[in-house]
């Protein structure tokens, strides 16, 4: 006899090996692939026990609400901006995520945009490309190591990011909501303050509505001419139209971006700028980093079958 498969509702693409493997546990149905999706829904959305999706994709109510049956969501990424965990706990359904095992190269790229927009090594790249090291001296940059760097969410991959500084003999202070107790830098109650302070502000918290725009013009102005910003959270978090100013008017020094606030697409105006380093979204982007990510998806999706629930939860926020 053999047994049927789960049925699970895949809702945008994932990395083929993860499809694969999905495919080969489960009776996988990809939902962006359907013609008309409310249509499908509508018609075969109860069928499904799982959903698969990502941190880009999420999960909103109405999509929860077209699968009555689904008990278990499993989401490939660290971000639930995207995922209404609140509808999800009043029907009771699970929600797996993958943290832990992308901080390490989160906290790789905000340093690899850190050090690169200070010491300018893509902007030095464009000038020995273009044949401008035969005419003239390229330009001196700022020093990092040694400099104080302001943290803006000491969670998971803020303290990566500040065990990464401290091997460059930084100093470290960090604006959270809550005081962390288990780390030894110091905790500044006012973001405008640390940005104040700051020569390095790097954004490590987490999107959605609760931390909207909260690198504010005020912020900005306080990081002041000298001032880098380094974002890896969510472009959500950034004013990116005050940041775009700032860095048109010389009010900061520089910043370096992988998210942005309607990704695919890239303000215009940052594109003209070389005091900018711009990265489409990739810090979670290694072969090592997303295969341990799929396993934890694939993992959270099993571990709800055997147990009854997922290895990594997603908080209620
Ligand atoms: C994405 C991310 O998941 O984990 C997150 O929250 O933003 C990324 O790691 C990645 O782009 C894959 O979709």
């Amino acid at each position: 006899m053999t047994l049927m498969k789960p049925r699970v509702l895949q809702l945008g693409r994932l990395l083929p090996a993860l499809e694969a493997r999905l495919a080969a546990d489960y009776d996988v149905t990809l939902l962006a692939q359907q013609a008309d999706p409310r249509a499908f829904l509508a018609a075969r959305g109860r069928e499904f026990v799982e959903a698969v999706t990502s941190a880009p994709v999420g999960i909103d109510a109405a999509l929860l609400e077209a699968l009555p049956e689904v008990r278990v969501v499993s989401s490939f990424g660290v971000g639930l901006d995207r995922i209404d965990l609140a509808a999800a706990a009043r029907r009771g359904v699970a929600v797996g995520y993958t943290p832990n095992v992308l901080n390490d190269c989160v906290a790789d790229i905000a340093f690899t945009l850190l050090l690169d927009v200070a010491r300018r090594a893509s902007e030095a790249d464009r000038f020995v490309r273009r044949g401008g090291w035969l005419q003239e001296k390229f330009p001196l940059a700022t020093r990092v190591s040694g400099k104080r760097l302001g943290i803006v969410g000491m969670g998971r991959i803020g303290r990566t990011v500040a065990k990464r500084a401290s091997g460059f003999d930084m100093e470290i202070r960090y604006h959270d909501r809550n005081v962390v107790s288990d780390v030894p830098y110091g905790h500044e109650a006012s973001l405008p303050a640390l940005a104040r302070w700051a020569e390095f502000l790097v954004v490590a918290a987490a999107g959605g509505p609760g931390s909207r725009g909260l690198i504010s013009a005020e912020v900005l102005q306080a990081l002041g001419p000298q001032g880098f910003l380094v974002n890896i959270a969510r472009g959500t978090l950034v004013d990116e139209a005050a940041l775009v100013r700032a860095l048109q008017d010389k009010r900061i020094a520089g910043a370096g971006l992988d998210v942005f606030l309607d990704e695919p697409r890239v303000p215009e105006a940052l594109l003209a700028l070389d005091n900018v380093v711009l990265t489409p979204h990739v810090a979670s982007g290694t072969h090592e980093t997303r295969q341990a990510m799929a396993d934890l998806v694939l993992e959270n999706l099993r571990s709800f079958f055997e147990r009854g629930e997922v290895r990594m939860q997603a908080p209620v926020q």
